[in-house]
Order: C-alpha cells, then sequence, then structure tokens
C-alpha cells in the first residue's frame, strides 16, 4: 500500500494517471473556478490545477475535484483509490473494504516532528491575511467564500484525552475571521460544547491541503474519543507526520499547504449559508448565525495549494469522502454484530442517500432468518448506530452477485428484486440529519425521521441452487464461447 504524504506527491500520482488537468489560463476565484470544476465533475473529466488566479500573488494555487470520479474506463475511483494507496483500477467495494479492514487493528498514533513545509512561511496576530488566498465564490447564490471545503478541522477535548479530525465547512468573514457551520451532533460540536461548559473559545487549526488519506478518514463516523489520525496510521500501518502549531496547543499535518490556526467564539457569530449541499440542491433560505473563528495565526508553504470540492449534485466529494468511509464504518458495525455481510456502498449518483448492505448469498443457510427477519435485524444494527446511522435513511439489503457500486446493476437489482406490498421494513422515528430535502417540517425540527430497508434479498424465495440465475452476456453463454466472441469482436465487424 503506498503511503502519499502530502497534497504534491498525490498531484504528482493524479498526473501519472492522467487525472489532473493543469490550467494555466486565468481564472476568477468569483464563480470562474466553481463553474469550471462543476462541469469537470458532470463530464468526469481530469481534476482541474488552476495555477494563474486573478488578483492573486503567483503561484498560489487551487485543485478542484480532487476526489471526483473518472470517465478512464476501469479507473473511475482512481483518485480516490490513489488517495488511500491503492491500484487506480480498484473497485468501489474494494476500496470501502480496505478501509473497513482497518478498523479491526490497533489504531497508530501520529509521529511528532520538530517542523515541516508547512512551516514556510508564517503570519501571527496583526500579519494574518486570509484575503491572500484564492478562496473561491464557488456558486451563484453561496453567502460568501469557502475557504474550507476539504480540509480538517482538528480541535482536542479541554482535558486533552481526544483529538478529532473532520470535516466541516467554513466561510471566509474578513483577513482574519471565518464562520464556521458546527452541527451540535458532530464531533466538532460536541467538543466545542465541551469548551462552552468552560467557558473558553474552543481553539482549532484547520489544515488545507493535507496528504489525500486524511479528508477520508475526516469524513468517516468513527466513534467519539477516537482519533481520526490514528486510524489513518492503522490503515498505511505507519504514524503519519504531525508538527505543533504556532498559536493553539493542537498539532497539524507537516505536509499541509495551509495552516488555519485559531479560537471559535463562544459569543461572535455572522451570518453564514447558503451554500451547495450533498442532497445536490442550494436551498436560499439555508442561511443563519454561526459562531465566529477568529484566526491567530496562518502558516503556509511556499506556492500553496488550496484544496476545493464543490458542493451539490452528485457526484462529488460528499458523496465520494463522506459515502465511501460512511459504508467502511457500515461494514464494521454489520461485522461487530457477526451479521453476514459482504459489502457495504453508499450510492454515489443517489447523492448518498440510498445505501447498501450486500449479504453474502449463503446468508440464508448460515442464519436461519428469512429475509424479513434478515431486513429487520440489519436495519437494527445499522440505524442504531449512532454517529453511522445519522445520514443513512435509505437501505437497499441485497445478496452480494453483482457488483453493488455500479448503479445500472443496482437498479436492476432493487426493482426486480423487492416486493411492492411487504418489501420494506420501516423504522420510524430515527435520528436523521437534516439534509434530507425530503424531510417534513417536524422531522427537521426533531432531528429525527423514518428509515427504511428495502428487502432484495431472494434467497429465502428460491430454494438452494434454485436462484434464477441473470440473463446476461456472463450467465447465459458457456466460458469458451463468451471468450470466443471476445476474440472475435472485429471479426464480426465491430469496432
Ligand atoms: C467534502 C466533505 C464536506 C463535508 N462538509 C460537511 C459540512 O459542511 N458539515 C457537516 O456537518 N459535515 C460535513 N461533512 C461530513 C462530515 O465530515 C462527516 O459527517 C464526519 O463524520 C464528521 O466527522 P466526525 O464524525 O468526527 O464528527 C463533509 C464531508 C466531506 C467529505
Ligand atoms: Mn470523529
Amino acid at each position: 500500500m503506498k503511503h502519499l504524504k502530502s497534497l504534491r506527491e498525490f498531484i504528482d500520482e493524479l498526473a501519472r494517471a492522467g487525472e489532473v488537468q493543469e490550467i494555466d489560463k486565468e481564472v476568477d476565484w468569483s464563480l470562474e473556478i466553481g463553474a469550471v470544476a462543476r462541469r469537470s465533475y458532470e463530464l468526469r473529466a481530469p481534476a482541474p490545477l488552476f495555477n494563474t488566479i486573478k488578483g492573486i500573488e503567483k503561484g498560489f494555487r487551487v485543485l478542484s475535484a480532487p476526489a471526483g470520479l473518472s470517465a478512464r474506463p476501469g479507473q473511475v475511483y482512481s483518485r480516490i483509490a490513489l488517495a488511500l494507496g491503492l491500484p487506480a483500477d480498484a473497485k468501489g467495494a474494494d476500496i470501502v473494504t480496505a478501509l473497513a479492514d482497518a478498523r479491526q487493528r490497533e489504531p497508530i498514533p501520529p509521529r511528532v516532528l520538530e517542523t515541516g513545509p508547512c512551516k514556510e512561511n508564517i503570519m501571527k496576530g496583526d500579519e494574518v491575511d486570509l484575503l491572500k488566498f484564492p478562496t473561491p465564490l464557488i456558486h451563484d447564490g453561496d453567502g460568501g467564500r469557502y475557504i474550507q471545503s476539504f480540509g480538517m478541522n482538528i480541535a482536542k477535548t479541554p482535558d486533552g484525552s481526544w483529538t478529532n479530525w473532520s470535516i466541516n465547512r467554513m466561510m471566509l468573514v474578513d483577513r482574519n475571521r471565518l464562520a464556521c457551520l458546527i452541527p451540535p451532533p458532530q464531533h466538532l460540536g460536541m467538543i466545542r460544547a465541551l469548551w462552552e461548559r468552560q467557558g473558553e473559545p474552543m481553539p482549532i487549526a484547520v489544515a488545507l491541503g493535507v496528504e489525500p488519506g486524511l479528508p477520508f478518514v475526516g469524513g468517516m463516523p468513527i466513534p467519539e474519543g477516537e482519533d481520526e489520525s490514528a486510524f489513518l496510521g492503522a490503515y498505511f500501518g505507519e504514524p503519519l507526520e504531525l508538527v505543533r502549531a504556532e498559536t493553539v496547543d493542537l498539532l497539524v499535518p507537516a505536509t499541509a499547504e495551509i495552516v488555519i490556526e485559531g479560537y471559535v467564539s463562544l459569543t461572535d457569530t455572522f451570518e453564514e449559508g447558503p451554500m451547495g449541499e450533498y442532497p445536490g440542491y442550494l436551498d436560499a433560505g439555508s442561511h443563519s448565525p454561526k459562531p465566529v473563528l477568529h484566526v491567530t495565526a496562518v502558516t503556509h508553504r511556499n506556492d500553496p495549494i488550496l484544496p476545493v470540492a464543490v458542493a451539490g449534485a452528485p457526484v462529488e466529494e460528499d458523496h465520494t469522502g463522506w459515502g465511501m468511509p460512511h459504508a467502511a464504518e457500515m461494514v464494521h458495525v454489520l461485522r461487530q454484530a457477526e451479521l453476514p455481510v459482504s459489502a457495504c456502498w453508499g450510492v454515489l449518483e443517489s447523492a448518498c442517500h440510498w445505501w447498501v448492505v450486500a449479504l453474502t448469498p449463503d446468508w440464508h443457510e448460515r442464519s436461519g432468518l428469512t429475509s424479513q427477519e434478515m431486513a429487520q435485524r440489519v436495519g437494527e444494527v445499522v440505524f442504531g448506530s449512532g454517529k453511522l446511522a445519522f445520514g443513512v435513511p435509505k437501505l437497499l439489503l441485497v445478496e452480494h452477485d453483482f457488483d453493488i457500486a455500479d448503479p445500472n446493476q443496482l437498479i436492476w437489482a432493487f426493482a426486480t428484486r423487492s416486493h411492492p406490498e411487504h418489501g420494506e421494513a420501516l423504522f420510524p422515528h430515527q435520528s436523521q440529519n437534516i439534509i434530507p430535502v425530503y424531510l417534513d417540517e417536524h422531522e427537521r425540527l426533531s432531528y429525527h425521521a423514518t428509515k427504511v430497508v428495502y428487502n432484495c434479498l431472494l434467497a429465502d424465495r428460491f430454494p438452494v441452487g434454485g436462484r434464477p440465475v441473470a440473463s446476461d452476456f456472463a450467465h447465459n453463454w458457456p466460458a469458451e464461447l463468451q471468450q470466443y466472441v471476445i476474440d472475435n469482436w472485429q471479426a464480426y465487424g465491430y469496432r
């Protein structure tokens, strides 16, 4: 497993795979960067690296779509795979399983270095000027310019027992202030509540442009009290390298492009939002006063690169960077419950509103349960798992006899295998984030909503060995004939 230790090593790797597009033409941080990036997601074109930004010091750059999908056949997930040290042609479910497997290993705490490239430039106190950076106004309709859309918020509890690394968006207010979205149920919100109880502002470091594996664990719902950086250590089998921040008692990635240090105020707020959101919509009414982060220091590499995720319609980093690690945690939780799970997936094209639990094809013989009992059991485990369940409203339960990351195969399975009358197991009044746009007012206010398992299991409806077989090229012709047809494809006149 290849551990890439900086955003720059990642960009080199992307370039080798044909997954980055350097753009020398001057672009405007106001809307143009967002528009180019958005179109690149929709075309599954390489990730744009903007080298020249109007009104911004030469050398300061933006990388967008760092974890977008690829149009290259067989390499759809290459950016995510490379970020996580896997081959560019890794399959979606295999990337998820690699993350899930690391949950069974001991965390490896980070190693502290004396210094690192993130200290090449240091601005403290009055010198701090966030306006130097090419922070984009992403969508026409956003409430402001978002500097934090794919970086790590690092905070620890007042007693120092738990450091948390997560992604929550932050908006530029002026040269030394940010407005922060800190939902109370997220770990950053829980840690902030502890500082609030002490009557102190929360020290925080925001690391932008970090080694490529980090954002994936930042989007992963590992349990309260666990440090995502030590989990990534377990994933790669070696410690992450961190350095001390300048003005807060926190450790930050040695190779980060930009590190913003400061304190989240107890009292100061600034109107934040709206912003494109992961269900794929921009809701003009979704803005409110949010806590202000007062910046005490900024450090950055020479010629820093700001990563930008353009949140909105699928597929972008909210779906890959949040959905894939969520699916990994789902595998882990089901394994711990000793259910016959084979793989899990957050359907990217559904904006991660549909999730898939795939059981081993022999689940029925192994468990002795009916499909309805199994649907109930899987729902209880997944929806009962706190942080993981919070963003998981709809589960499709299938046998793992097809590629669950292929939306075409999934739609086929869902449509043909779930019964219109009794194919759903409903779970009323479950803890749910307020993001899905179908929620009603009451559900939004209460952070609770009904969830569902769509039972697409077949094994208990057909005798052993009597399951209908997919009627496709791979299953209805002898293997030798398939190979003969493939070998002769051009001879038939196809190109
Ligand atoms: C690119 C990206 C952007 C995200 N933006 C937000 C956000 O603005 N607010 C939020 O609550 N969660 C956001 N998330 C999801 C959280 O990172 C995720 O729920 C994570 O589990 C939170 O960390 P925690 O479990 O340590 O609280 C984002 C995830 C990704 C990958
Ligand atoms: Mn956490």
